[in-house]
């Protein structure tokens, strides 16, 4: 077979070989490491990973891209699953507030915080929206960063936001080299003209909301923000479940601020992945453990919410729920685009090692997209998307924090970035 791109002589090639499911536990260390490496892609494809050289049956020819890993370090492209990479406006305005003692949710409650974001979401076009995003996609690629989940949830009972966030997705997903997965959010704020019946506004979603995403096929997956004063644990089942009935995915913000009982909805419902957990409970992350709920902790954000607490990785890991790492950019808790960051942050935040790190922003956020078989490892018959980092190896990478460390990156078997 013709390979169209060879990376030969890799000092460190992280395959993450392994099965194509979320990896807990002692798994969640496996990041199959080979030293001398090599790997072959013909078109969009993996076929050939291994140490030395290439096999006789793997011909190269003059039009063959050959790239050179020596001193680098070389992973699965990385894969963010948690967004809010569509919207309007900034909130830099909370940071002063903050520091004088503010915090997120009486921002929120206050009619800031979503609220603010919403209506700089609602009075933007289409084409705004598309360049703003589309920017922070090009420094989610500049880092490494090959697939991206985006969540809608700027509309706030305007469903015609939500759905032209959802519409950029789309437009994005299609011209830009990063995949992009949809999430629906239409349950992220109350809408003000609900404040005093918030049941009504669950109806809406219920009833209208949700079926016309999944008949559209919008999106793939459903998401609620359970949160004291915005959705409630009863009030997410119904929401969840309605997603589930229409066959789109369940996620859902749990237990990110208030310990309210999300992540033992996560498991109750079967939902695919509880996002945040920093006030977990001890039975929630048992409960996740034993329905197999993949926990995508959010660094950035604990770190950026400075209450002086995160998620525990540590527990989670122990008690073997899989943990993936995302970046949840968005304008208001973690306004950062930059996944290297967040992989120092899992490490000195949450204690997370070097291989739990590389494993959960590769095969355990695959799966949490539900995108195992096809990306999040390095094997044959995977697609070819890889990040080239100038790092000699993978505790560099996090140790050496706060700069970029890409070199190249490849995307469907296309070098789609290179640092010049
Ligand atoms: O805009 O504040 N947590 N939703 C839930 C967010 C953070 C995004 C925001
Ligand atoms: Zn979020």
């Amino acid at each position: 077979m013709k390979a169209t791109l060879v990376i030969e002589n890799i000092e460190n090639l992280i395959t993450i070989k392994g099965e194509n499911k979320a990896r807990a536990g002692s798994q969640q260390s496996e990041i199959g490491l080979i030293k001398n490496g090599i790997i072959a892609v013909n078109n969009d494809k993996i076929i050939y990973v291994g140490e030395g050289g290439l096999p006789n049956n793997i011909k190269t020819d003059n039009n063959t891209i050959i790239l050179n890993g020596k001193g680098k370090t070389v992973t699965p492209g990385l894969i963010d699953p948690h967004t809010h990479l569509i919207h309007g406006g900034s909130r830099e305005n909370e940071l002063s507030m903050k520091l004088k003692g503010k915090d997120y949710l009486e921002i929120l409650s206050a009619g800031g915080g979503i609220h603010s974001t919403a209506k700089a979401t609602e009075n933007a076009t289409l084409d705004e929206l598309y360049q703003k995003a589309e920017k922070s996609l090009n420094i989610m690629l500049s880092f490494g960063v090959t697939t991206v989940e985006a969540k809608s949830g700027y509309g706030i009972g305007s469903f015609n936001t939500e759905l032209k966030q959802i519409e950029v997705a789309n437009l994005l997903n299609k011209n830009h080299p990063v995949d992009l997965i949809s999430t629906f959010m239409g349950a992220h704020a109350i809408p003000d003209e609900y404040k005093d019946n918030p049941d009504l506004f669950v109806d809406k979603l219920i009833d209208d909301m949700i079926p016309y995403i999944a008949e559209n096929k919008l999106a793939k997956f459903c998401d609620v923000f359970c949160e004291e004063g915005v959705f409630t644990v009863d009030q997410s089942r119904r929401i969840l479940n309605a997603a589930k009935t229409n066959r789109l995915i369940p996620k859902v913000h749990a237990d990110e601020i208030v310990s309210l009982g999300g992540a033992e909805l996560a498991a109750e419902v079967g939902c695919i992945s509880a996002e945040h957990l920093i006030a977990a409970s001890d039975q929630g992350i048992k409960d996740m453990a034993e329905k197999g709920v993949i926990a995508v902790l959010l660094p950035g954000t604990s770190f950026n919410l400075q209450k002086g607490t995160a998620a525990r990785a540590r527990k989670m890991i122990e008690e073997n729920v899989p943990v993936a790492i995302s970046t949840d950019y968005n304008p208001g808790s973690c306004p950062s685009e930059n996944l290297q960051l967040m992989m120092t942050l899992a490490s000195l935040t949450l204690r997370m090692m070097p291989e739990e790190v590389i494993v959960g922003v590769t095969i355990n956020a695959a799966a949490a997209l539900g995108l195992e078989k096809e990306v999040g490892s390095l094997e044959i018959g995977k697609k070819a998307d890889i990040a080239i980092f100038d790092a000699p190896n993978l505790d560099y990478m996090i140790y050496h924090f706060g700069i970029n460390h890409t070199e190249k990156v490849i995307k469907n078997g296309k070098v789609v970035y290179e640092r010049n």
